[in-house]
């Protein structure tokens, strides 16, 4: 007998009366009982916190909401008798509900495996191109979006970055191309697909791999798994880091369609299949006939500073996102364009403003060690402000590699017995300074006063926490606004310069 589930690839597929449990209500899961509420499924939706507004909005749509611990499953979801599960990303496999379903045999899927087998809503299906990699996932998946936009495509990014995948898949509009930041806890349900139409992506990219939410995975091998998982049934290009031998491997791994072609990305002089810089100009040498013997002009790293783009893990996210937009065939005068008018978020080594010649950047968006390496290369003397969630990670290497460039360090959130161990070890001589502060409003207000004491004329000091706000902020956002205010309330009369929201080198 043809399982139920194999059946259901397509919005238009019969899915009434499917018994579904919906793990989570954050944006997520409010995505996806939406979703199959109007597909005229049953939907029981389990949630730990579950906010008002969208707990009201589940009564108006027809779908069950039962609160609970989630410590065990709910009698209400024993009861309910699901054909399936439908997981937010932030539960672990680990989680008791996750445990209880592989017990009881109860399949699961992510959200973007519902999203996959609903694509179809309106005309004809979007292309996928899917973004994962440790850090620069959502500036990657922004400025691909940004140049496909220009060649005049309709285009969504979507997925980790905020907005769910099946918002975009349900937005009446409909688009060419859907370009997916995937987390690596969506990719790891993802690679558990079992139906018959698995996500087959465009084209896919893995920009880089380093230590993170190993407390979610398990191990960092298991976390490596779930991002190779991308590359999966790739139709036209695998884009790699040329300077992150990993990412090459997961390409060389994985099961691809035929055809697909693995694309090198890298700041040095690329070779054929390759997209590089030579002479601070950045050339395609993978999407032209001639690639043996020519390359084409995409832009030049002096453009790129001039549009605040020059840092290098940002050229190589500018790299990364023409190498998939050329493999969709944008023009490269095209990509040029979009270029020169492309700016980065918040957050995102922002400089909040200079005052007596120390520079204050917000990088609260470096929420692991690798984001947070990247941007302390940039500054030759630093005054570095972190800490927060370690997630499991070890800060120690980090410390070790940058003690040099150290005026000082200021270290706030819930992990600084760890972070400050890490100094004695590794850098003994570094001036550090402990916030003991643990309240939203008080610590970045004592963690800038610290700062000040220390830091010097020509020094920058530096927010690039290297781990998670949740611990004192509600999100990365709301620690880099809190920094920013109290830079601002501290030095705001007295700044040598106000610059726009740009990143500064
Ligand atoms: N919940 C539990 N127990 C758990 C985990 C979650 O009860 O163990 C409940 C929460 O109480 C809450 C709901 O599930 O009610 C939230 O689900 P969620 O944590 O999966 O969050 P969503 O609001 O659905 O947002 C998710 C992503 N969050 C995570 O992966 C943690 C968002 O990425 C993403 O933008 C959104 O889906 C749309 O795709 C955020 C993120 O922090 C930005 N991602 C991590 C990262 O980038 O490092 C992976």
């Amino acid at each position: 007998m043809t399982n139920r589930l194999d059946t259901l690839t397509s919005w238009r597929a019969d899915w009434t009366g499917l018994r579904v449990g919906v793990l989570g209500l954050g944006v997520t899961g409010f995505s996806v009982a939406d979703t199959l509420a109007e597909l005229g499924a049953d939907v029981l939706v389990v949630a730990s916190k579950a906010p008002d507004e969208r707990a009201g909005l589940l009564n108006v749509i027809g779908a069950r909401l039962v609160r609970s611990d989630l410590d065990t499953a709910p009698a209400e979801l024993v009861e309910h008798r699901a054909d399936v599960l439908v997981v937010s990303p932030g539960f672990a496999p680990s989680h008791p509900l996750l445990v209880w379903a592989a017990e009881q045999g109860i399949p699961v899927w992510g959200d973007v495996e519902l999203a996959w087998r609903v694509r179809d809503k309106v005309g004809t299906p979007a292309e996928w191109i899917l973004v994962t990699g440790t850090n620069g996932k959502t500036t990657s998946v922004q400025l691909t979006a940004a140049m496909i936009a220009e060649a005049g495509l309709r285009v969504a990014p979507c997925g980790n970055i905020g907005i769910p995948v099946l918002d975009a898949i349900r937005d009446p509009q409909g688009f060419d191309v859907l370009v997916v930041e995937l987390s690596s806890y969506q990719l790891h349900y993802l690679a558990g697909q079992a139906g018959p139409d698995k996500v087959t992506p465009y084209s896919s990219v893995c920009l880089n791999i380093a230590d993170d939410h190993l407390d979610w995975h398990g191990s960092l091998e298991a976390y490596i798994a779930a991002k190779g998982e991308v590359y999966s049934r790739t139709k036209v290009a695998c884009v790699y880091n040329r300077s992150d031998a990993v990412t090459e491997r997961l390409v060389r791994d994985a099961d691809v369609s035929d055809g697909a072609r693995a694309i090198g990305f890298g700041l040095g002089v690329p070779g054929p299949s390759d997209l590089g810089i030579v002479d601070g100009i950045l050339v395609d040498r993978a999407f032209l006939e001639e690639r043996f013997t020519s390359a084409l002009e995409l832009t030049t790293v002096d453009d790129l500073a001039a549009a605040g783009l020059a840092a290098p893990h940002i050229v190589a996210n500018v790299l990364a996102a023409a190498a998939l937009a050329r493999s969709f065939g944008v023009a490269p005068a095209i990509i040029s364009r979009a270029l020169s008018t492309f700016s980065l978020d918040a957050h995102r080594i922002q400089l909040v403003l200079t005052a007596g010649g120390v520079g204050w950047v917000n990088d609260s968006k470096a929420t692991n060690p690798h984001a947070a390496d990247a941007s302390l290369r940039s500054y030759p003397s630093v005054v570095w402000i972190l800490g927060g969630l370690l997630k499991g990670v070890d800060v120690g290497d980090l410390v070790a590699r940058h003690a040099d460039r150290l005026r000082g360090a200021v270290v706030i959130g819930v992990d600084r017995v760890a972070v400050l161990a890490a100094f004695e070890r590794h850098a003994p001589e570094v001036p550090v300074f402990e916030v003991t502060a643990d309240d939203t409003g008080n610590v970045m207000t004592q963690a800038v006063d610290l700062a000040s004491g220390v830091a010097a004329s020509g020094d920058v000091v530096l927010l690039a926490p290297a781990a998670a706000s949740m611990d004192q902020f509600a999100d990365y956002a709301e620690r880099g606004r809190q920094f920013s205010d109290a830079v601002q309330k501290r030095w705001g009369g007295s700044r040598d310069e106000r610059p726009d929201d740009q990143s500064h080198r």
